[in-house]
C-alpha cells in the first residue's frame, strides 16, 4: 500500500534529459501540483574523470613551475603527520560514517565535537575506531558560550587544525512551537547555521595556522535548500525573503523566530538554516580563499534517510522515507556511503577547488553542482554575514 501510494506520486521519465513530474497527490499530508518539474540538465555534470584531468593538468602546470626545493620539502610535509579533522556532531549518521570513513585509513585523527560525550564514546566504539585515531571533545551548538569553550579546549589540546567539517544539524518537523538556543535564536538556524559561524570564524586562526598540504572548511549543505531541484520544491520551500527575522534575533520578542519574518514551521527553519550553510561558504570563499589557500566547499551527501536526522518526525514517516527514496527517487545512499563522500570532500586531492558544491550522481561520482539562485545571492551571502556577525558577538 505505501509503494502504491508513494508511486502513485511520482512518475520519472528518462528521454535523453531526464524529466521528473509529479502528480497531483499528498505524501505524509504534503500536497505537490503538477507544476513541480524540473529538467535534469545533464551538461551540468562533470564525471569525476573529466573534473579529475582537469585538475591534474592545472597541478602539472603549477608542478612545472614550482621550485624543486620547495617541492620536495612539500611532498616531505605530506607525509611528516597525520591530518587532524574537526567534525560537529560526530555521534551519529553522517558525521559518524565520516569520521569511521577517515580513522579507518590511519591518515586521520578525528576530533568528534560532540554534545554527548558517552554517546559519542558508544559510537565511535561501536563503529569500530580504534582509540589512537580519535578524540572526543565537547561541543554544543546550540550554546554560543560552549563554542567558545570548545575552541579554547581545542587550542589547550595543542592539536593542529586543517580541516574542519561543520556537519551537526537538527530538525524539527513537526515543532508546533519554536525552540530556541541559550541565547534565544530559534533552535534550528541557531545550531546549524549561527552555532557553526562562531565555530568557523573563531578557527580560522588556527586553520590558517596549519602548515597541512591542504587545509579545508567544509559546510555540510543539502538539495532541499535548493530550490532548483524536484527536492527543494516540495512545501515548504526554504526562502530567507529580505532577512528581517534574523536582523531582529529570531527570538519571536523584536521578531519572529524564522528569517523571513514571516510564521514559525519547523521544516522550512531546517532548510532556510541549509541555505545560510551554504551562503556561508560561499561568502568564506569570497573573503578568504585568495589571502589563506583555504580550500572552502560544501554538499549535498545524498538522501541517507535512516539517520537521526528524522528522529523528530512522526513514524509513518520514519517507516516510509527510507523505500521511497530507495526504490521510487532513488536518491537514498547509506549511511557508510554518504561518509566516503564527505571524506573524499576532507582528503581527496582532486577535490580541492574553493567555493564549490558537491554532489554525486548515480554511480558514485562526484561532480560540482549548481546552487538555486538563492543559494548563490551575493548579496544575500553578504548579508547574512554581516547580521550573523552580530548576532554572535564578532560585530
Ligand atoms: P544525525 O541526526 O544522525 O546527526 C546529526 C548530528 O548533529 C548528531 O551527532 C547530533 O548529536 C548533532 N547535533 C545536533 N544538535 C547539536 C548541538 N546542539 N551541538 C552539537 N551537536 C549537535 O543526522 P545526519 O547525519 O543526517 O545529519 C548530518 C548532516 O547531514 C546535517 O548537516 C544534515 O543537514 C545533513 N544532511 C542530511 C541528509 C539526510 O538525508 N540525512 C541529507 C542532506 C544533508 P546527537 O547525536 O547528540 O543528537
Ligand atoms: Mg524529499 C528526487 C527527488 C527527491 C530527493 C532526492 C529528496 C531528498 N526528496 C525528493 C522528492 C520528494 N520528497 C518528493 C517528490 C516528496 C513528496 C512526496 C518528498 C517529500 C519529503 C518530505 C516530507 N522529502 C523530505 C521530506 C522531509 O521531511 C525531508 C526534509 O525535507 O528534511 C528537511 C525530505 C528530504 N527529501 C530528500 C532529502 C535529502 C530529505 C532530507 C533531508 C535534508 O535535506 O537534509
Amino acid at each position: 500500500m505505501a509503494t502504491s501510494l508513494l508511486s502513485s506520486a511520482v512518475s520519472i521519465h528518462k528521454e535523453g534529459k531526464s524529466l521528473v513530474q509529479l502528480k497531483e497527490t499528498t505524501f505524509l499530508g504534503i500536497s505537490i501540483s503538477e507544476h513541480l518539474k524540473t529538467e535534469f540538465n545533464p551538461t551540468i555534470i562533470r564525471s569525476k574523470r573529466e573534473y579529475s584531468q582537469r585538475t591534474r593538468s592545472i597541478r602539472a602546470q603549477t608542478a612545472v613551475m614550482t621550485p624543486a626545493v620547495n617541492r620536495a620539502s612539500h611532498e616531505k610535509k605530506k607525509t611528516l603527520r597525520k591530518g587532524s579533522v574537526v567534525i560537529t556532531g560526530a555521534s551519529s549518521g553522517l558525521g559518524l560514517a565520516t569520521a569511521k570513513a577517515l580513522a579507518e585509513t590511519g591518515k586521520w585523527h578525528v576530533i568528534m565535537a560532540c554534545r554527548d560525550f558517552l554517546k559519542a564514546e558508544r559510537a565511535a566504539k561501536s563503529a569500530g575506531m580504534s582509540k589512537e585515531n580519535y578524540t572526543i571533545m565537547h561541543l554544543d551548538l546550540s550554546s554560543l558560550d560552549s563554542v567558545r569553550q570548545f575552541v579554547d579546549n581545542f587550542r589547550q589540546s595543542g592539536r593542529p587544525l586543517d580541516v574542519l567539517v561543520n556537519n551537526a544539524a537538527v530538525y524539527q518537523p513537526t515543532a508546533r512551537e519554536p525552540a530556541f538556543t541559550a541565547e534565544g535564536f530559534e533552535l534550528s538556524v541557531g545550531t546549524n547555521h549561527l552555532g557553526h559561524f562562531l565555530l568557523s570564524r573563531l578557527l580560522m586562526d588556527d586553520l590558517n595556522k596549519s602548515d597541512y598540504p591542504s587545509k579545508r572548511l567544509i559546510i555540510v549543505g543539502s538539495i532541499t535548500g535548493n530550490t532548483n531541484t524536484l527536492a527543494g520544491n516540495v512545501p515548504p520551500k526554504a526562502n530567507l525573503g529580505d532577512l528581517r527575522g534574523l536582523a531582529g534575533g529570531l527570538n519571536e520578542l523584536n521578531s519572529s523566530a524564522m528569517i523571513d519574518g514571516g510564521n514559525f514551521d519547523g521544516a522550512k527553519a531546517y532548510k532556510d538554516s541549509k541555505i545560510c550553510n551554504m551562503l556561508t561558504m560561499q561568502e568564506f570563499h569570497r573573503r578568504y580563499h585568495e589571502e589563506t589557500g583555504i580550500t572552502f566547499a560544501s554538499l549535498y551527501p545524498g538522501c541517507i534517510a535512516t539517520t537521526g536526522l528524522f528522529r523528530e518526525h512522526i513514524p509513518l514517516f520514519r517507516t516510509l522515507f527510507p523505500p521511497f527514496q530507495k526504490y521510487i527517487t532513488k536518491g537514498f545512499v547509506s549511511e557508510e556511503e554518504s561518509g566516503k563522500r564527505l571524506a573524499q570532500v576532507v582528503s581527496d586531492p582532486s577535490l580541492t577547488k574553493s567555493g564549490v558544491y558537491w554532489s554525486w550522481n548515480k554511480d558514485s561520482a562526484s561532480f560540482e553542482n549548481q546552487l538555486s539562485q538563492e543559494a548563490s545571492d551575493v548579496d544575500k551571502a553578504r548579508k547574512v554575514w554581516e547580521v550573523s556577525e552580530k548576532l554572535v558577538g564578532l560585530a
